[in-house]
């Protein structure tokens, strides 16, 4: 249990604003939960033929044990996924959003995390990204389809940070941040069980531990951003996000990518 799991709906928005992050249990319908993770369960192996180092859809990590790069996250998932996309769109969640920013908000990309054993985690960084079109009203919503803890490699954040906004140079790359950037004692593991969402900005500093447990961490990571901040950016986002790493790619001589 976290500090703000308690809260009534009217302080959550307190809480978020003052931590940059709060977690709510037991928000998504248990039924919708359990659908969307057998479809999750299933996706890689349904869409084996999406699943390839070419394919920007596709994120890979290095397993910490053996070394082998595993396959880890499609980004995005609702097109593959209706349950998935019945989460993102869930009338709890999209009202526990309309709470924080006091206001609708709208889907502007989604990814599903599926971390299998062994899978190494993310350094500490801050989602936020100086590209013309990044919404600074950015939040990330993480729905488990099993439960996430420190032995499986939970996303872990640390609240009050936000407040100093971008802690990296504002130059439309991605920046890991030192480990010094932090107090580590204020880390706050974010250990969920299916139903329960938490919700951070994309100015909340977070990294997470490498899997290793004998258990998978499939997760959605949903982020969305204010209607008042733009509205529907979700297209004109994977617009710049995919020719963002086509570059990247292309920079360490790998020319052959595509989107499918
Ligand atoms: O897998 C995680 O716990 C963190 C993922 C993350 O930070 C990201 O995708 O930006």
């Amino acid at each position: 249990m976290t500090a703000t799991d308690t809260l009534a709906p009217s302080a959550r928005r307190v809480a978020y604003d003052r931590d940059g992050y709060v977690v709510v249990r037991g928000l998504l319908p248990k039924e919708l939960m359990a659908r969307a993770a057998a479809e999750a369960e299933a996706l890689p192996a349904r869409f084996a033929d999406l699943v390839s180092t070419r394919n920007i859809r596709c994120r890979w990590q290095d397993n910490v044990f053996t070394g082998e790069c595993t396959f880890e996250t499609f980004d995005p998932v609702i097109d593959l996924s209706p349950a998935s996309r019945d989460v993102a769109l869930a009338p709890e969640l999209l009202a526990l959003l309309n709470d924080l920013y006091g206001g609708p908000a709208c889907l502007f990309k989604d990814k599903l995390i599926f971390k299998p054993p062994g899978v190494k985690g993310y350094g500490l960084h801050q989602d936020w990204i100086a590209w013309g079109g990044f919404p600074r009203s950015f939040l990330t919503v993480l729905a488990p389809f099993e439960p996430a803890d420190r032995d499986n490699g939970c996303t872990v954040v640390y609240p009050g940070y936000h407040a100093g906004g971008s802690l990296s140079p504002e130059d439309g790359q991605y920046h890991e941040l030192p480990a010094d950037t932090v107090d580590e004692a204020a880390a706050v593991p974010l250990v969920l069980d299916p139903g329960d969402v938490a919700v951070f900005g994309g100015f909340t500093p977070h990294r997470s531990d490498p899997n290793t447990s004998g258990r998978w961490r499939r997760q959605l990571y949903l982020s969305y951003n204010a209607a008042a901040d733009g509205g529907d950016r979700r297209e004109a986002h994977y617009r710049e996000f995919h020719a963002w790493l086509e570059r990247k790619y292309a920079e360490y001589g790998k020319t052959d990518t595509y989107f499918a």
